[in-house]
């Protein structure tokens, strides 16, 4: 039977990006996502730290799938914001996870900062638990710039509103493969490939 690994995650985009990065690094893997596994109570995210929330949706996935469960915790930290939106990116115009809603209140609440205050981070916690309890979090960041208006339609969340650094087009208008190379999340799961791999050997 080919070794199989949950991605839990409710976010369809999200999960398009992490069976993108880890398929071709783990040959013949199946990666289920939580729409292939009977429904269970998914736990709120309740901790101030992505990697502990990442913590919290792993662990309560391998408790109901008794499977190997990923989970990604992520969002954008805005310097002029003292780092928010941060683990609320996901809810920061309200409880609807409405990606333009959330574009538009981050772009009123920066429109006055100026161009050399614009820096800001994707970051993203991933987590790796396993059904004997052994856990693994890594983590990746990708630096770059807010843009003052939306540009390009790919991607999700805020990407059209980010530049990374050493970039010419925002996140939005980058080709997948492109995001993938330098994004928060390409970085956080290669580097727990290896951990990966040795657990699926095991
Ligand atoms: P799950 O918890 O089910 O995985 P979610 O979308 O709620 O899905 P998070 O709590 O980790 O996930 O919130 C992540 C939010 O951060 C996401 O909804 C975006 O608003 C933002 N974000 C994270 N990574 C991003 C990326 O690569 N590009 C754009 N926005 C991103």
């Amino acid at each position: 039977m080919s070794p199989r690994v949950l991605l839990a995650t409710r976010n369809p985009k999200k999960l398009a990006e992490l069976r993108r990065i880890v398929e071709p690094h783990v040959p013949g893997i199946e990666v289920l996502g939580l729409d292939d596994v009977a429904p269970y109570a998914e736990p709120a995210e309740t901790e101030a730290t992505f990697e502990a929330n990442a913590l919290i949706k792993a662990r309560a996935a391998v408790t109901a799938v008794r499977l190997p469960a990923l989970a990604d915790d992520s969002g954008l930290c805005v310097d002029a914001l003292n780092g928010m939106p941060g683990v609320l990116s996901a809810r920061w115009s309200g409880r609807s996870k409405d990606d333009a809603a959330n574009n538009a209140l981050l772009l009123a609440q920066t429109v006055d900062v100026p161009s050399e205050r614009r820096g800001a981070q994707f970051r993203c916690a991933m987590a790796l638990v396993l059904p004997d309890g052994v856990e693994v979090v890594q983590t990746g960041v990708m630096s770059g710039q807010l843009l003052r208006e939306g540009r390009g339609t790919g991607g999700f969340g805020y990407d059209p509103l980010f530049v990374a650094d050493g970039q010419q087009l925002s996140n939005g208008e980058l080709a997948p493969a492109d995001k993938d190379a330098i994004s928060h999340r390409g970085r956080a799961l290669r580097a727990i490939v290896p951990d990966l791999v040795a657990a699926l050997d095991r």
